[in-house]
């Protein structure tokens, strides 16, 4: 089956990402994958326990030294109403020079490598990077979105993908770049 058109495969929304009923949702966490503040700590509370449990193993087993930046990994949703959290850590924006852009890039396109891989029909983000990390949001904005499209037009999954933000600011700047 075709998919189908770009423009109905993303969709933008104000809101809590904890509460988005898609396959999965992505988590802005840290390379530690221990938990921390924002959008982390909602969804961990949201999640409950068993969110928690899987990051230690995975920290554990797989990542001795943390979640290398860029690189994404799945895990379950727990109580939340996606089934599975994507978590990546994106960059700290230290002024733009530290190869900020191609790592925030790396981290969309790693969660949405497993999202084909896995087939999951929807994928909800946040803003990765644009909190605690400081990532000015114009310019993630722009970057995210033109990340996003190249990737759904060369991929039949994720189906959908939805922004979700929380600010009014972050809300007014993906409705500009989502205007076709
Ligand atoms: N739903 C959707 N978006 C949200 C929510 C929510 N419930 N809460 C916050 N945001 P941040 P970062 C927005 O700081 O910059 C954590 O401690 C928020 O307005 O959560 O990548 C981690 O453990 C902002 O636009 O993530 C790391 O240590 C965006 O989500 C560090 O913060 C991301 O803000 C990561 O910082």
């Amino acid at each position: 089956m075709p998919a189908p058109p770009l423009s109905t495969r993303v969709q933008l929304v104000q809101g809590d990402i904890t509460r988005q009923p898609v396959a999965a949702i992505v988590n802005a966490a840290n390379s530690s994958l221990l938990g921390g503040g924002e959008v982390d700590g909602a969804i961990h509370r949201a999640g409950g326990p068993k969110i928690l449990e899987e990051c230690r193993f995975l920290r554990a087993r797989k990542y001795p030294s943390g979640l290398p930046p860029g690189q994404a990994v799945a895990t379950t949703g727990g109580n939340l109403p996606a089934a599975f959290v994507i978590q990546t850590a994106g960059p700290v924006w230290h002024g733009g020079n530290q190869h900020e852009a191609e790592e925030l890039a790396q981290c969309y396109q790693s969660c949405l490598k497993i999202a084909t891989a896995r087939e999951f029909e929807s994928v909800a983000f946040p803003g990765i990077s644009t909190g605690i990390y400081g990532y000015p949001k114009p310019a993630a904005a722009a970057l995210v979105v033109r990340e996003v499209r190249q990737w759904l037009a060369a991929h039949a999954w994720p189906q959908t993908v939805t922004f979700v933000v929380f600010d009014e600011e972050s809300q007014r700047l993906y409705e500009r770049k989502l205007k076709p």
